[in-house]
């Protein structure tokens, strides 16, 4: 059964990308503060949608900063530093020379802290002439799809998430990996903020009070079993909540500011423009722990 994702809307030009999940928006110019109404007209189309694709803003960090805050606190990354000037804000950017892509594997924002960002919001500041795009899965869908049996097995799980998974990476810390592979990002040790949780499988949208599979590439094994059992069981949750028709794939122009709930969606930015640069401006909201 698909989401209803038929709110009528006074303030927003909203069309859907996708039969599963996605709506491109306009008519809105975030640049000033919105008005709670408009802003209200933006959480319905998030919530229906699961990610937006806002078109044509012109926006300064402040600017965006600002429309983030209505959302509620900045979540901050533990191993990336943000912009000199904007500490919250994050500058991805992948240059020519540089062979790896930030996000390029499906996975939810920051699974592995206690309480996962809620929300991240990008804003396209450069993009490749073609290619760049970000796809983003809907995990209401892929949970609703499972068959009761399968059902109360996932409705069982909990998930062991971990941020630095050196240990698949031949020993090399996620600070390091990054510092070597992407040429302008700017990596920080987390320190003592945690960087290993455990959640379930199956989560409860606080919003929506839907149920939505919560699994992404973070996790290395489930709670109570060994890599070597959990491993085939997380082979079919990524591989069935992320097939072709619960997916939606975004396009990118300049301007474009783009947000996704990470409660119910997986994303995956595409590296497919090898010759260009791509830069981004990104955000991501405080969540709760998931239930
Ligand atoms: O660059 C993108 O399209 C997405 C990167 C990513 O995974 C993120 O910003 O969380
Ligand atoms: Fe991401």
């Amino acid at each position: 059964m698909n989401a209803p994702r038929n709110t009528q809307y006074r303030h927003l030009d909203v069309q859907k990308i996708s039969g599963s999940l996605g709506a491109e928006i306009r008519g809105v110019d975030l640049s000033t503060d919105a008005s709670d109404e408009v802003l209200s007209e933006i959480r319905a189309a998030l919530l229906d949608n699961l990610v937006i694709a806002i078109r044509d803003q012109d926006l300064t960090p402040e600017q965006q900063l600002a429309f983030a805050r209505r959302w509620g606190d900045i979540h901050l990354h533990p191993f990336m530093e943000g912009m000199a000037d904007h500490p919250e804000i994050l500058a991805i950017i992948k240059r020519p020379t540089d062979k790896k892509n930030f996000g390029g594997s499906w996975h939810t924002d920051q699974m592995f802290s206690p309480s996962p960002a809620m929300g991240t919001m990008l804003y396209a500041k450069e993009v490749p002439s073609a290619g760049g795009d970000t796809l983003f899965t809907n995990q209401y869908l892929a949970y609703e799809s499972l068959s009761d049996g399968m059902k109360a097995v996932a409705d069982q799980l909990r998930t062991v998430c971990v941020g630095d998974n050196f240990k698949q990476a031949g020993g090399v810390s996620r600070k390091d990996r990054y510092a070597r592979q992407m040429s302008e990002m700017k990596v920080k040790d987390p320190g003592n903020v945690q960087t290993t949780s455990v959640h379930p499988l199956v989560r409860t949208h606080p919003e929506t009070g839907r149920k939505a599979l919560y699994i992404g590439g973070h996790v290395q094994h489930f709670d109570g079993m060994t890599d070597e059992e959990s491993q085939p069981l997380i082979d079919f949750f990524m591989k069935h909540s992320t097939r072709p028709e619960f997916t939606c794939r975004v396009r990118w122009q300049t301007g474009t500011l783009t947000f996704w709930d990470n409660r119910c969606t997986q994303h995956f930015a595409v590296n497919d423009y090898p010759a260009e640069t791509r830069i981004m401006h990104r955000i991501t909201i405080c969540g709760d722990a998931p239930f």
